[in-house]
């Protein structure tokens, strides 16, 4: 095992929807670069998707420097490539195929790369006996290892880059610049007394009938929703198209359609919030390091197949929560529910779940940062 392992490393990613792919790769790929001193090249095959939660990517560029890390657009299968254009390390994100001629150059290579097929987050108990397992290629002498994120330390932990939970506390520390964060939304000073919210889901989210709960209900909500999040139940409740800076208030609830935003304001806005709505995997993992009450939406998949990852989930992050998990089943279509009387109860029970997202924050960073995992165990294999 060498402390030089790996100089060079590559990452696969094709965003089959929406954002959660590029964002995680991207956040690897900058972990990978900043913390470790690792050349990385990102190789993605949607440039414009990529833009939208980082702006300085040129959708037109073949090949680009961002931030140190080498962007290349990913725009198909064919290719010759040679075992100089291999680096230590190849990872592909989500089980891609990669090019053919790319794992012909890595059967090539002496010493092989190690590669690593990168999996989706669940809380299944099934995770722990698939991570770092081994799949032989079927015709070429390589091996690729399966690497799971997950909750426990069975598993590659969560990502989680260097200082962020201390940069989190400072600004959670700071009252004032958490308003002036939330006043760059238009924000009010009358509204700071309010409950703030932010709001990422799925269409499929029963974002209406949650308004009408929030517009009755006894306490005032502002609620931030980044531009094209749930635009059709938003448009309605605002008599207008959501377009980013529109803003309406009916009853005890106020809401502001906010910008897309760049990853790292993103983060912000989950530290500022008092309640956070967030869906996929990604943003369920930074409201985690958020440390704030929050409700996921997962993302759908085949025979309900998401509900039995949900519920893994809510049986290991909540304890003695029941109006979460309650809340939860509904918001995700999991069980039938009113949204007024649950979310009468979940108000009721944040103070407790607040105080369960500090603990399990801290629970989770015992873990250790998921790319520092993930080096160990590919030097491991050198
Ligand atoms: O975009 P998503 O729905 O991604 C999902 C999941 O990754 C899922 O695993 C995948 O299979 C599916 O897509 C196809 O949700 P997610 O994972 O939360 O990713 C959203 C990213 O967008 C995340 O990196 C945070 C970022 N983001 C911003 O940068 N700015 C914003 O304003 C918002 C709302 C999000």
């Amino acid at each position: 095992m060498s402390p030089e392992f790996p100089r060079t490393l590559a990452i696969f990613c094709k965003v089959v929807d929406n954002y959660g792919d590029i964002g995680i790769c991207w956040r690897l790929s900058r972990q990978f670069h900043a913390e470790h001193g690792i050349a990385v090249t990102l190789w993605v095959d949607d440039l414009a998707s990529f833009r939208r939660i980082w702006p300085a990517v040129d959708t037109q560029a073949a090949v680009q420097d961002i931030d140190g890390i080498t962007v290349r657009h990913w725009a198909g299968q064919d290719g010759e490539y040679a075992p100089a254009d291999i680096p230590d390390v190849v990872i592909e994100f989500f089980g891609v195929d990669l090019p053919p001629g790319y794992i012909e150059a890595m059967a090539q290579c002496e010493p092989r790369p190690v590669w690593i097929n990168y999996e989706g987050l669940s809380a299944e108990e099934w995770v722990e006996g698939c991570h770092r397992l081994p799949s032989m290629h079927p015709r070429l002498k390589l091996t690729k290892h399966f690497f799971f994120p997950g909750f426990t330390d069975k598993t590659g932990g969560l990502l989680r880059e260097r200082g962020l939970i201390e940069e989190r506390e400072r600004f959670q520390a700071d009252p004032a610049a958490m308003a002036a964060f939330l006043a760059r939304f238009g924000v009010t000073q009358d509204e700071k007394a309010s409950r703030k919210v932010s709001l990422f889901c799925y269409p499929e989210a029963p974002v209406a009938e949650l308004f009408e709960a929030w517009e009755q209900g006894g306490s005032a909500v502002t609620c931030l929703v980044p531009e094209g999040v749930a635009r059709a139940q938003v448009s309605a409740f605002m008599g207008a198209d959501a377009m980013a800076g529109a803003c309406a208030t009916r009853g005890a609830l106020t809401v502001r359609v906010i910008p897309f935003m760049p990853q790292t304001d993103y983060d912000r806005l989950l530290w500022a919030c008092d309640l956070n709505f967030v869906r996929g995997e990604d943003s369920w993992v930074r409201a985690q390091w958020a440390a704030r009450p929050f409700v996921w939406h997962i993302y759908l998949q085949d025979e309900n197949l998401h509900h039995v990852k949900l519920r893994a989930f809510l049986e290991k992050y909540t304890v003695n929560m029941q109006s979460l998990v309650d809340f939860s089943l509904c918001w995700n279509g999991a069980r039938e529910g009113r949204m007024d009387p649950l979310w009468t109860s979940l108000q009721a029970e944040l103070p407790t779940i607040s105080r369960r997202a500090r603990e399990w924050e801290a629970q989770m960073s015992a873990n250790g940062d998921l790319v520092s995992n993930l080096l160990d165990f590919a030097r491991s294999l050198r």
